[in-house]
């Protein structure tokens, strides 16, 4: 029990992940976990939890795949060599999206019946035009372009993504920011009937949903700030955030927020949902940095998915601003990034 309880208390950042987990000993892990019962987790379970948590609520496998369609777009070239993309396989199955579970492998395993028609995304706020969009209006009004992205998540994990998906700018310029807008606030869909973490604080990590998250308004109109419907030249997948999520590739992943319901232009700084659970370790800004590490863990090297051998994922040197510095290090002209992390 003393092992099992270690492996518990222990981060998830921590545990391998389930791919350099030898098959057996994971499924024993999950065994565990589940006999163990809720009462051995304690009463608060801090961010970034432990693996495996969700399964004590029953596990929802017999869904059939959720259904991607192809999409049309032009590739941007200045985006196109960022480095060899990350499987398939691995971006869609390797996931951070907390409203499905906890574990890396429950997004791809929770969210196949996820159900995206109708969906409806409200642009509100300091607009000159507050823009209510579906889908279809969304494909109509946008041109797609494919756009290869380093994503590197807080974990000290990252992946190479190709995106397809339009700048946030863009759609921003169609509601008219207004003059004394100063930052732009994101939320994802709530509906705990369809995110089973939405439920309860325990299921979901922690977090108070929906899930928000925020960026300066020179940051949300900064040319690589993208909003992705698709990724590998389709729609997204749930697990990915379907059917339309942000990007932003200069910050820890969590600000790239999946499945998203409302953007509201603001004049004071929104509440971000990492932030809000933990400030000490998660702060607003979020941008990639390799000297500032984290309360528990250094930033200065990431496992890249996907690379490497068989057992291991390659492990290479992060970069300032996750390689991105040319395009973003002057939105931050005088900023102290110690203390603005
Ligand atoms: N709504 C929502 N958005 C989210 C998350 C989440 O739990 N809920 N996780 C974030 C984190 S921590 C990361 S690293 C990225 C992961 O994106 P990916 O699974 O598409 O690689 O999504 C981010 N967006
Ligand atoms: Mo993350």
């Amino acid at each position: 029990m003393k092992f099992t309880k270690g492996l518990l208390q222990r981060a998830s950042w921590d545990i391998k992940d389930a791919e350099v987990t030898p098959e057996a000993v994971f499924n024993d892990r999950r065994r565990i976990v589940k006999a163990m019962g809720l009462g051995a987790l304690g009463a608060s379970i801090p961010g970034h939890v432990q693996a495996g948590i969700f399964d004590l609520f029953g596990e929802n496998k017999t869904q059939s795949p959720f259904i991607t369609s192809s999409l049309s777009f032009t590739t941007n070239q200045a985006f196109a060599g960022q480095g060899i993309a990350t499987p398939f396989n691995k971006v869609t199955s390797h996931n951070n999206f907390y409203e499905f579970g906890t574990s890396k492998q429950d997004p791809s395993e929770n969210a196949q019946g996820f159900k995206i028609d109708p969906w409806k995304l409200v642009i509100e706020g300091e607009v000159e035009q507050t823009l209510t969009l579906d889908l279809d209006d969304l494909t109509k009004l946008m041109v797609l372009e494919e756009r290869t992205y380093r994503l590197r998540c807080v974990e000290a994990w990252s992946m190479v993504i190709p995106w397809v998906g339009f700048p946030l700018a863009t759609l921003l310029k169609k509601a008219g920011v207004k003059s004394n807008a100063t930052h732009v606030a994101f939320e994802t869909l709530f509906d705990p009937e369809q995110m089973p973490g939405q439920k309860s604080r325990l299921m979901g990590g922690g977090i108070h949903y929906p899930y928000v998250e925020g960026l300066t308004i020179n940051e949300a109109m900064n040319d690589l700030s993208f909003l992705a419907v698709g990724l590998y030249g389709k729609t997204l997948p749930p697990q990915n955030g379907a059917p339309i999520r942000l990007v932003v590739p200069w910050k820890y992943g969590f600000k790239s927020i999946k499945s998203i319901v409302r953007i509201r232009v603001m004049d004071k700084q929104p509440p971000t949902s990492w932030n809000q659970l933990a400030s000490h370790e998660y702060g607003f800004y979020a941008n990639v940095n390799p000297d500032v590490d984290h309360p528990r863990w250094s930033q200065a090297t990431e496992r890249r998915i996907g690379e490497g051998g068989l057992f291991s994922a390659k492990r290479i040197n992060t970069q300032m601003f996750n390689g991105y510095g040319e395009q973003v290090a002057d939105l931050y002209q005088g900023l102290d990034l110690k203390s603005h992390f």
